[in-house]
Order: C-alpha cells, then structure tokens, then sequence
C-alpha cells in the first residue's frame, strides 16, 4: 500500500524501528515525530538527546553498543572538561558536540527546534522528516523517593535508581504541536501511524500529553500500531518495565497496552510472549519485536506495515 506513516518515537527502541521504517518507506513517506521531554539545557548547550538519537539512527551514525551518541566517538573534550572539574556525568563525544554546540547557538539566534533538526537532517541526508513534538519546551519530570527529579539527574545521574511515585510533563497542556507533525497526522493519504517501542512513561505518554496530538490520534481513520517496549517482563533497554512495577502495574505487555487503550487499533507482542488477555477495541498480535540488527529492524517495520494495512483492508 502507499500513503504516508507517522511514527511517534523516543528513546533508543524508538530510533531503531525508525531506522527499520526510513529503510523499508520511501523518505517522502515517512514523518518521525520525537519527544522532546528528555530535552535540557547542560554546560549552557541545549540537548536534544531523543532528536538526536533518531537523526543518527536515520543518518547511519549511531553507535551500535549504546544507541545514542555517535559511533567511533572520541572523547577529549570530556577528558579536558573533567580535568577542569566541570560536570562529566552527561557524556558528550566529540562529534556530538558539534550538533549540541550547532543546534544551541541556532535555537539562541531565534530558530526553532524543527528548523535546526531539518537542517541537520539535509546536512546528515536524512530524507525522512524528524520533527520534534513541539517547537515549545516540555520538560518530563520524575517523582521519587529522593524527591522531584529532572528527567536526565533521574535517568543519567542517578541511573534510573530511585523509586517512581509520579511523573508530569511540564508545559505540554500549553506546548503547541509542532505544526508540521501535527499536519501528517491528519494528512488525507495517512496509511498507519505507528507508536514505537519506547519507553510509555517517558517517551511516547509526553508526546500523547500535547492535546491536540492525542486528538488527532483518537480521531484518525489510519490504523493506529503500537510495539510492545517489554518482552518476557522486562524492558529491552532503559527503566521501563522497573517503572511500571514501581507505579503498580504488571511489568508485561498488556499493561503497556491498557495505557493506549481508545489510541491504538493493534498492539504487537512480542513473539516469545503469550498474548495476553482480550483488550477492549484493541487487535493483539504477535511478531519478533527485538531488533538487535538492522534486518530485525526492516522485519519489524515490514510486519508492522502490515498489521497496519490488514486493518485498513478490513475496515
Ligand atoms: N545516556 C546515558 O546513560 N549516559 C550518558 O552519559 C548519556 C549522554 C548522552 C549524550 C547525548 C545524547 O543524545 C544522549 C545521551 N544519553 C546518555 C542518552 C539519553 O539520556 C537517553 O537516550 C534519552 O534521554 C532517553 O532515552
């Protein structure tokens, strides 16, 4: 089938099923739309670490081991920064240093977001549109039993350690919808919109926060396919599954599943899995969901693309 896809990503499982879809969709047909909650400022330099993580997966630049940053980094500038006694804990290589020094002073010249991350994405030949949710700062915070946390101290400073009471995504109510992203949800010729499998907490649910992008995914004709981010109870990569036990959930599929319930047409488990229980409105279906290499990547977006299109050849 054609038609454009949208896909909300986040996280380092979002920017590897975004590789999977960039590799299997022509790049006029593919919108990427980031959660930007992750973002903050460090060093007096803005920080896009989900933008970027899309960009470099897109771009062929992702280190393979850690999923973000670059590959065949080199790290003198955080040598040199540490022997200065400034703060090493957020670990910037060299080369990425350049898109967080070049996207700063454009954002500090009066670009938005979206404007710099599309001139990256020319620069880099990403020909598929990364956007972020909004050109507007939204910033996910985390409760704890160590208090208020912003989104990086919890998940970079303090590895995710300490206990999940509650999280809120500062200024989404008021955060407008990055035009463009918002404009491919409710494109007439919209195929599927696929929510990757990335962390719900911290990197699909600020994005679901801005209203006017939960609507459109509620009133959208196009089949809604959402990945499971949790096999065999546990998250691939990242605090996933940790966090929802800590909020008093099953760490599994279903639970994952329940939280898009009204948003989503067909929810993929993953092979290994059972399926679980019936889920109102909700088709549950099963694929290998690991991507360890870019053939599981491609496989994953094909399946995907299919879940998505027997939905519509039944409606
Ligand atoms: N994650 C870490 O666990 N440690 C780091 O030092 C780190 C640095 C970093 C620099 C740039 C970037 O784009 C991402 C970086 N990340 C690091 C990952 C980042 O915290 C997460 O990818 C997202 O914020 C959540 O998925």
């Amino acid at each position: 089938m054609s038609g454009h896809v949208v896909a909300l990503c986040g996280g380092v499982g979002g920017a590897k099923l975004a590789q999977g879809l960039a590799r299997v969709l022509p790049g006029e047909d593919l919108t990427i739309i980031v959660n930007t909650g992750d973002d903050f400022r460090h060093l007096g330099l803005w920080i896009s670490p989900d933008i970027d993580s899309v960009l470099y997966a897109l771009a062929d630049l992702s280190d393979p081991v850690r999923g973000w940053g670059r590959r065949d980094e080199s790290w003198g500038f955080m040598a040199a920064l540490a022997r200065l006694g400034g703060e090493a804990w957020f670990q910037l290589g060299d080369g990425d240093l350049a898109i967080h020094v070049e996207r700063s002073w454009r954002l500090a010249a009066g670009e938005s977001l979206s404007a710099v991350t599309g001139r990256f994405c020319k620069a880099l030949g990403v020909r598929a549109s990364i956007l972020p949710m909004s050109d507007d700062p939204v910033s996910t915070r985390i409760d704890t039993d160590a208090g208020w946390l912003d989104f990086q101290d919890y998940f970079v400073r303090r590895r995710c350690e300490p206990r999940v009471q509650g999280i809120e995504y500062s200024g989404a109510h008021g955060a407008r919808p990055q035009p463009a992203a918002l404009g491919a949800l409710t494109r007439p010729d919209l195929r599927a919109v696929v929510i990757c499998p990335s962390n719900p907490f911290l990197s699909i649910e600020p994005i679901l926060a801005l209203p006017a992008i939960r609507k459109a995914l509620r009133e959208t004709r196009a089949p809604v396919v959402a990945i499971t981010p949790i096999i065999g109870g546990e998250a691939v990569k990242g605090p996933a599954a940790k966090m929802l036990r800590e909020l008093g959930f099953e760490s599994d599929s279903a639970a994952v599943a329940r939280r898009y319930a009204g948003l989503v047409d067909v929810f993929v488990c993953d092979s290994s899995d059972p399926l679980p229980a019936p889920i109102a409105e909700m088709n549950l279906v099963s694929a290998p969901t690991l991507m360890t290499g870019v053939a599981e990547r491609e496989q994953l977006a094909r399946d995907t693309l299919r879940f998505a299109d027997e939905t519509s050849a039944l409606r």
